[in-house]
């Protein structure tokens, strides 16, 4: 395999959803790849105006989830998206490529900007043209995403091959998605059917990295469940999302299935499973939040890895940069 990009944007505290679904599979990856680059996307998180403070701390609590998870800044490129100019430059050379129709096929966009469609930024627009330049500026071959962003990288590949036609060389190879069986969507733990998302308003609706073992039980103990038992299959909760994400969340932590969960707590009350899942979620969470704390009482040398993350990264992608502006004929001086 060649190379593998990703990345969370720092717009609010992370949470099990980013853990299970994205962090947790890229530390799996980073055991049996060279090559990694994991990346705080704070330029597609500009897209939401963050408050500028609020935009450091994220940048930084990412980063320490990153590292407190696993990923090992020694063998993987951790850093902030625009510590890289290369990446905004790309966009700009991808987004003359961009005819507005595929944009406007964007379903995330569509959700994102709502009724107000006319209001939305055109960074949050051109978003997709963007995460294509963060992962064409690498020459990523693979590319970790969630369901939800495969239209995204479709654009990527698409973007990748109206580049070499447009200039005749096979320059770009097509990225690939590399969809994890082990990723797990995690869903709202007040609204079984809406992702578990770090912009939902209510802070019982997730489980964060920072949570104390306390916070994460009464969280827990307040998850919207039914008072029916656990059945022995997913198929036999059907119409319970809530109950299916509890155990979904489960059989991710314990690396089994949902079948082999729903076996194990089959006619027990969500009462009693409901304290295994909360001891569940503290083993495997609390060591990474003290790992946290840590590296964020430190905030120089986090910075320092981050920096050493972003020299890396821009060699990269300013070789890269330099091939490009020459195919597309912009004169150096
Ligand atoms: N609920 C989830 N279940 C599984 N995976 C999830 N991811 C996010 N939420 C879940 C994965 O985390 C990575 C980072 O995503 P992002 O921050 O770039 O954007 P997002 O998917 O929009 O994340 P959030 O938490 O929902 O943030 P906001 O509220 O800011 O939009 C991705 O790999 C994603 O699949």
């Amino acid at each position: 395999m060649g190379r593998i990009f990703s990345g969370i944007q720092p717009t609010g505290d992370l949470h099990i959803g980013n853990y299970l679904g994205a962090i947790r599979n890229w530390v799996k990856l980073q055991d049996a790849h060279e090559n990694l680059l994991f990346c705080m996307v704070d330029l597609h998180a500009l897209t939401t105006l963050p408050n500028p403070q609020n935009m450091t701390v994220w940048t930084r609590e990412v980063a320490a989830a990153y590292i407190a998870s696993g990923i090992n800044p020694e063998k993987s490129m951790i850093f902030p998206q625009s510590a890289v100019a290369a990446h905004s430059e790309l966009a700009w050379i991808l987004s003359c490529l961009t005819p507005l129709g595929w944009l406007n096929r964007m379903t995330q966009f569509k959700e994102k900007a709502g009724k107000h469609k006319e209001q939305a930024n055109l960074g949050l627009y051109s978003y997709p043209v963007l995460m294509a330049a963060d992962i064409l500026i690498y020459k990523t071959t693979h590319v970790p995403v969630g369901e939800d962003q495969k239209q995204h990288l479709e654009l990527a590949r698409d973007l990748a091959g109206a580049f070499n036609r447009q200039y005749g060389k096979d320059y770009f190879e097509l990225p690939e998605p590399f969809i994890l069986k082990t990723a797990a969507r995690v869903m709202s733990l007040r609204d079984g059917t809406a992702k578990m998302s770090k912009s939902d308003p209510s802070d019982y609706s997730r489980i964060h990295f920072m949570d104390d073992p306390d916070t994460i039980v009464l969280k827990i103990r307040k998850a919207k469940t039914d008072s029916d038992p656990i059945a022995g299959a997913p198929e036999a909760m059907e119409n319970r999302p809530e109950a299916l994400n509890l155990l979904g969340i489960y059989a991710a932590l314990s690396d089994t299935t949902m079948e082999e969960s729903c076996r194990t707590f089959e006619g027990a009350h969500f009462s009693t499973f409901k304290k295994t899942l909360a001891d569940q979620i503290i083993a495997a969470m609390d060591p990474i939040r003290q790992e946290m704390l840590a590296l964020l009482k430190d905030p120089a040398s986090l910075d320092r890895i981050l920096k050493k993350g972003g020299e890396e990264a821009n060699e990269l992608a300013s070789q890269n940069l330099k091939e490009i502006k020459e195919i597309v004929g912009f004169l150096r001086v």
